[in-house]
């Protein structure tokens, strides 16, 4: 699909796509069954890095699932995608129904540049989601392992999230636990 502007919404990933089938699955801590992978999410699924064409395969309907989205465009959404793919720290992956070109699932990971830790990165975790029509095929168990072993992987000294107590239980499979500091916010819209 063409943009007015002339701009294709196409089939360029956010990132290397190697950098997810790399991952040392062997070092994940949790363990899935049937056991699905990076490489083998499940049948007629595939995760990948997001594209621009994932606009029109419901990468927002299932963003919507967690919170509100906005009516984005086309143009709004390319733009912040070639922002995000130009720092380089972004890590935007879905996972795609194949048969029915739709997207399912999605998980980000942002790298944080720091001046401490002799200028290391932090990882975090962020909207992490997975489509209520494909509940129960650990995709998000999926999702956040690879994440996590990418931000490893990526030389982050640490990773955080931020979830409903309800979740907690969840996160903590893969190694996250509560810190000592609190989470603060200061919203300027709902
Ligand atoms: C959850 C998400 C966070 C997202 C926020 C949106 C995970 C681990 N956490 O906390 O990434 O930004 O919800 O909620 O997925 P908001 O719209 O109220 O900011």
């Amino acid at each position: 699909m063409y943009l007015p502007c002339g701009m294709l919404l196409d089939e360029t990933p956010l990132f290397e796509p190697s950098l997810l089938q790399e991952l040392d699955w062997s070092s994940n801590t949790v363990s899935f069954s049937p056991p699905i992978s990076v490489s083998n999410p499940g049948e007629g699924l595939v995760l990948r890095p997001l594209c621009m064409a994932d606009f029109n395969r419901g990468f927002f309907k299932v963003l919507s699932q967690l919170t509100q989205t906005g009516d984005v465009t086309p143009e709004q959404f390319s733009k912040k995608f070639e922002h995000m793919k130009k720092t380089g720290d972004y890590y935007v992956v879905v996972v795609e129904d194949t048969n029915l070109g739709q997207i399912v699932a999605t998980a980000t990971l942002i790298t944080e540049h720091k001046f401490i830790h002799s200028c290391a990165k932090r990882g975090r975790v962020e909207e992490v989601v997975v489509s209520d029509v494909c509940r129960g095929k650990q995709l998000g168990k999926l999702l956040v392992s690879a994440l996590t072993l990418l931000s490893k992987k990526l030389n982050c000294y640490k990773i955080t999230l931020e979830c409903a107590p309800k979740n907690v239980a969840f996160y903590q499979k893969f190694g996250y636990g509560a810190s000592d500091e609190t989470y603060m916010q200061c919203r300027f819209s709902d």
